[in-house]
Formats: C-alpha cells, structure tokens, sequence
C-alpha cells in the first residue's frame, strides 16, 4: 500500500485513535473565543478613530474655512504666520481707514509673547494679535501717497525678517 492509499484506507475507516481529535476540537473552542473581543476591540478603536478624526477634520474645516471668509462688512481678511502676512500688500486712497479681519493661524509655542503684530512707526500703530485667534482692527492711510511699510516685531527675526515685513500702498 502506498502511503496516500494508507491515508484514504484511515479516513474510511477512522481508527479509534481519532476519536480524540473530536475531544479536541470542543476543547481547542477556549482557544478562539479571544476572538471576538479582540474584534471588538479592534472595532471600538476604528469608532474612536473616526469620532476624533471627524472631530478633528470638522474643527480644522471651520478655523481653516475662515481664512478668506469675514463676517465683518468692508473688512479685508488678512492672516498671519512664520510666513509672514498675507496679503502682504494692502491698497488705500489717501486717509483711508482699511478695517481689516485680521488672524493668526500659528500655535502660541511658536510665538514670543504668544503673539503676532503690526507694527509702524510711520502708520502710528502697535497692534497685537494672539496665537489662533482673529481680531478687527483699522489702519489708517496717510495723507501722502506711497509704499509704507508695516511689519510683525514679536517672532522669527520680527523687523529684521523680510518675510515679516508687508506693505500699504496708498494711491491719491
Ligand atoms: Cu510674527
């Protein structure tokens, strides 16, 4: 007898000896009821993931939504970061006043002071802005049309950063 006909001759005619293995299949169930749980587990965490993440993504969705949206009528949206302001050239006649919805999207860690400004001499104004918060404010425009310079002095080199620097231009 080969051995492959020595196998089909065991399985129609299963010897005593395999009865056990019945016994060990009922015995073997403890091994996989694990099983369930760690689906569960496994199911609990893939929830999770999509409740924060949907919470997350909502979130940044409604902070990143406002970058070039302002409820505030006439303003001109203006945001802030390490890369400086953008727009970095704003427009006004002569002795306009700009009302600008001005936002800081950066974590306060990467601030000095917590905060991003505006500053100029020349345009008499010294304005701050915290960490991931927004805020109206004005500028003026001078009298006399030209370039002026405006600049955030609180983080990354502040004046000495080109970067940080942007500028109003004011026509007659
Ligand atoms: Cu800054």
């Amino acid at each position: 007898m080969t051995t492959r006909a020595a196998h089909r001759a065991q399985v129609r005619n299963p010897s005593p000896d395999e009865v056990p293995v019945a016994g060990r299949r009922r015995t073997a169930k403890p091994n996989v009821t694990p099983r369930p749980s760690k689906l569960r587990i496994a199911a609990f965490l893939a929830i999770a993931a999509i409740v924060v993440g949907g919470g997350v993504y909502v979130a940044s969705n409604v902070f990143m939504g406002q970058r070039d949206k302002t409820n505030v009528s006439g303003a001109i949206t203006m945001g802030i970061s390490m890369d400086g302001f953008n727009p970095n050239v704003l427009h006004a006649k002569a002795g306009q006043t700009l009302t600008l919805d001005w936002w800081n999207e950066d974590a306060p860690m990467h601030l000095t002071g917590g905060v991003h400004s505006l500053v100029s001499d020349t345009l008499k104004v010294h304005l701050e802005l915290p960490a991931q918060s927004r805020k109206t404010v004005q500028l003026t425009a001078p009298m006399a049309p030209g370039d002026y310079d405006f600049w955030c002095d609180s983080c990354c080199g502040g004046k000495d950063n080109p970067k940080m620097h942007a500028t109003l231009h004011v026509e007659a």
